[in-house]
């Protein structure tokens, strides 16, 4: 396409604009099944909107911005039973776990990252960035890792170890408690990736579900990874990475004409209309919002399970929280052939499974209908 030589007029441009769109899946299609982000609460649409300019990145012109981040990082850090936790938003989980695993490279020099099978690729492209290398660890018949094969695995050349509260796969916990004494008797750093769990598993525990403690309750933990724009129902880009001491220092680099003088984030110019639509996420929905939401998404799920066994198809482990893995034939012939029929699922590689998130969004007729006129219809025929 060629850049235009002339500007042209606006109605024009967002009339193509309007139209482009609607070739894209919405949330509220009721078509989207494999999506992990929120569709993003009004209020935090508007308030993103409101902080379109500000940018984190030089954080003197936008005090109020920077102000807000520090209440973000606060609430949810308090949330995750941080007394006094250091923090920055930034633009998902994946920097929020490069950043995690930069800090603790910088810190120790080390090479090895103790790594659950069941970990995000994110960390696979930290490691590539960073030069460290991932060492993997076997997760057991519950698909959570296995403590005794983490042990194993620990050497002199430990740099820090991984633990997934909320796997993308199959929303399982890892047993962060077992895993923090591991790792504190070895004096070993240890990230808890909660980028989907950490605005779940807080609600869960208080609906009186038995989850392993994630957050800063484990003495062993060191940093915890949690998006706001998962299920904490915030807009894009928007993940959390909080600290429990201030390991920022090993990122920071100086950049004097900046009204910051120093920066430690990966990015530079930050988006950071986010920040605001975090805040005003949380302040709207405060603690007894969120747990509404997760009741529902919880119901949802187990309305769907139901569906799934009424039809003989048996999901991968029962589900922890709102992520469903069901065993299905040729899981990955069957996710695609969904795709053409434009239910959007997703494949699970590990467990070779189908796998539906049940978002707030996800409705009980959709769900009917992607059973109805889609999985059930594919199993059989496969
Ligand atoms: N950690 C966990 C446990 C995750 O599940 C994810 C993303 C990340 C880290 C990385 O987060 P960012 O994507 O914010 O950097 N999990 C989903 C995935 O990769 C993200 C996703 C969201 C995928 C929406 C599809 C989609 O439509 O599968």
């Amino acid at each position: 396409m060629k850049f235009p030589e002339k500007g042209l007029d606006k109605a024009k441009i967002l009339d193509e604009l309007k139209a482009n769109q609607k070739r894209n899946w919405s949330f509220g299609s009721g078509r989207i099944f494999g999506s992990m982000c929120a569709m993003p609460l009004e209020v935090s649409i508007r308030a993103y909107t409101l902080f379109i300019e500000s940018n984190l990145g030089n954080p003197g012109l936008y005090p109020a911005t920077a102000e807000m981040e520090k209440k973000v990082v606060g609430m949810v850090g308090d949330l995750l039973h941080g007394k006094k936790v250091y923090g920055k938003v930034l633009s998902g989980g994946t920097e929020a776990n490069i950043s995690a695993l930069w800090m603790y490279r910088n810190m120790a020099r080390r090479k090895e990252v103790i790594l659950p099978l069941h970990a995000h690729f994110s960390f696979k492209k930290a490691c590539d960035l960073l030069g460290l290398k991932p060492v993997f660890v076997k997760v057991g018949g519950d698909y959570t890792v296995d403590i005794a094969d983490m042990k194993r695995k620990i050497s002199d050349n430990t740099l820090c170890a991984v633990a997934v509260a909320g796997s993308t796969e199959l929303g399982v916990v890892d047993p962060v408690p077992e895993i923090g004494e591991i790792c504190a008797e070895r004096n070993l750093p240890l990230h808890v990736d909660a980028a989907f769990g950490g605005f779940v598993i807080p609600f869960l525990k208080a609906c009186g579900r038995k989850i392993p403690d994630f957050d800063f309750l484990v003495k062993g933990v060191t940093s915890i990874t949690v998006d706001p724009h998962k299920m904490g129902q915030s807009v894009m880009p928007s993940g959390i990475l909080l600290t429990r001491e201030n390991y920022w220092k090993y990122i920071e680099f100086s950049a004097p004409y900046l009204t910051s003088e120093i920066q430690s984030t990966l990015l530079g110019t930050r988006a950071s209309g986010a920040v605001a639509g975090t805040y005003a996420a949380i302040k709207y929905l405060g603690f007894s919002g969120y747990l509404e939401i997760v009741r529902r998404c919880m119901a949802m799920t187990e309305f769907t399970c139901g569906i799934a066994k009424h039809h003989g198809i048996e999901p991968v482990v029962e589900p922890v929280m709102n992520i469903l893995a069901l065993r299905v034939k040729n899981a990955r012939k069957v996710v695609k052939a969904l795709h053409a029929r434009q239910f959007f699922v997703s494949y699970g590689e590990l467990t070779d499974s189908l796998r539906i998130v049940l978002m707030p969004y996800a409705g009980k007729k959709q769900i009917r209908e992607l059973f109805e006129e889609g999985i059930v219809p594919l199993v059989q025929k496969s």
